[in-house]
């Protein structure tokens, strides 16, 4: 069975998002009042819920836990987030965020090779649409065939089900798939849907152990500018190419009679 298609996670993978995640948080606590402060250690560990909503959730029920007996705590909380997406779309429009290395080139060459591409993340569909308009680069949301996005399932990743979900609109098997992911939660989703995953880590997840991963990178890489390799085998390359994924997609899967 030959790759088919390429899935790829949003937040952290195609652009590093979760630092203004984390100050969106922060603003949305503010504007509401709480003196709640997620710094980056703090949120580091939080990264391991996944949906801003769900990581709201669990702070509560930690921190303040006696807030989930307010009457109100679903409209809170929902507010909460809604406020922190607002900020979310304030920052991306000031700030001049870039793809990650080497997505855009990947993205273009996996469309030139008619390998066919989704998105599967826990992020809500309204940020997705926003990254694709602020980010240098948001042409490429064409080029996604399926946008799985959060809205899309009730179960956020670790769960699979967002892949699930993905491999149904696309009519695959898992085993005609490779993704990409950031986190250890995101490659146990793939990994759990049965989809080989190759990690690219980020500022929050570089010492993380990715248990499952095909591979794990410090990025895409680009000709001029060789990716690192964390873990695992890149079979001498040092830029992720078509060749990369079809060796760690025929490494994933000997079973199968690959032509
Ligand atoms: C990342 C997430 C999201 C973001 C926050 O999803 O888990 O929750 O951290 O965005 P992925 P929302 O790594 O699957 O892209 O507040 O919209 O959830």
């Amino acid at each position: 069975m030959r790759l088919a298609a390429v899935l790829f996670d949003v937040d952290g993978t195609l652009i590093e998002s979760e630092e203004i995640h984390r100050q969106a948080f922060n603003a949305a606590f503010q504007e509401f009042g709480v003196s709640w402060h997620w710094d980056r250690a703090l949120y580091k560990e939080l990264l391991a819920i996944g949906g801003g909503a769900e990581r709201l959730r669990h702070y509560v029920a930690r921190a303040e836990p006696d807030l989930q007996t307010r009457a109100d705590f679903s409209n809170f909380i929902d507010g909460l987030h809604k406020a922190k997406n607002f900020a979310y779309a304030e920052l991306l429009a000031t700030k001049s965020v870039a793809l990650r290395p080497g997505v855009e080139r990947l993205v273009q060459t996996c469309l030139e090779e008619g390998l066919r591409l989704a998105i599967t993340t826990s992020t809500t569909r309204e940020n997705v649409e926003t990254i694709f308009r602020h980010v240098a680069g948001g042409r490429i949301k064409d080029a996604f065939e399926v946008i799985g996005d959060g809205d899309r399932v009730r179960a956020k990743k670790p769960s699979p089900d967002i892949y699930v979900w993905t491999l149904n609109e696309l009519g695959l098997s898992p085993q005609a798939c490779l993704a990409f992911e950031d986190t250890p939660r995101g490659v146990q989703a793939s990994v759990k849907a049965g989809i080989a995953a190759v990690a690219t880590v980020t500022s929050y997840t570089i010492d993380e152990a990715f248990p499952g991963a095909v591979a794990v990178l410090s990025d895409m890489g680009e000709h001029e500018r060789p990716f690192r390799v964390i873990s695992g085998h890149a079979h001498g390359r040092h830029y992720v190419d078509i060749d990369l994924l079809r060796l760690w997609h025929r490494g994933a899967h000997p079973q199968l009679l690959v032509t």
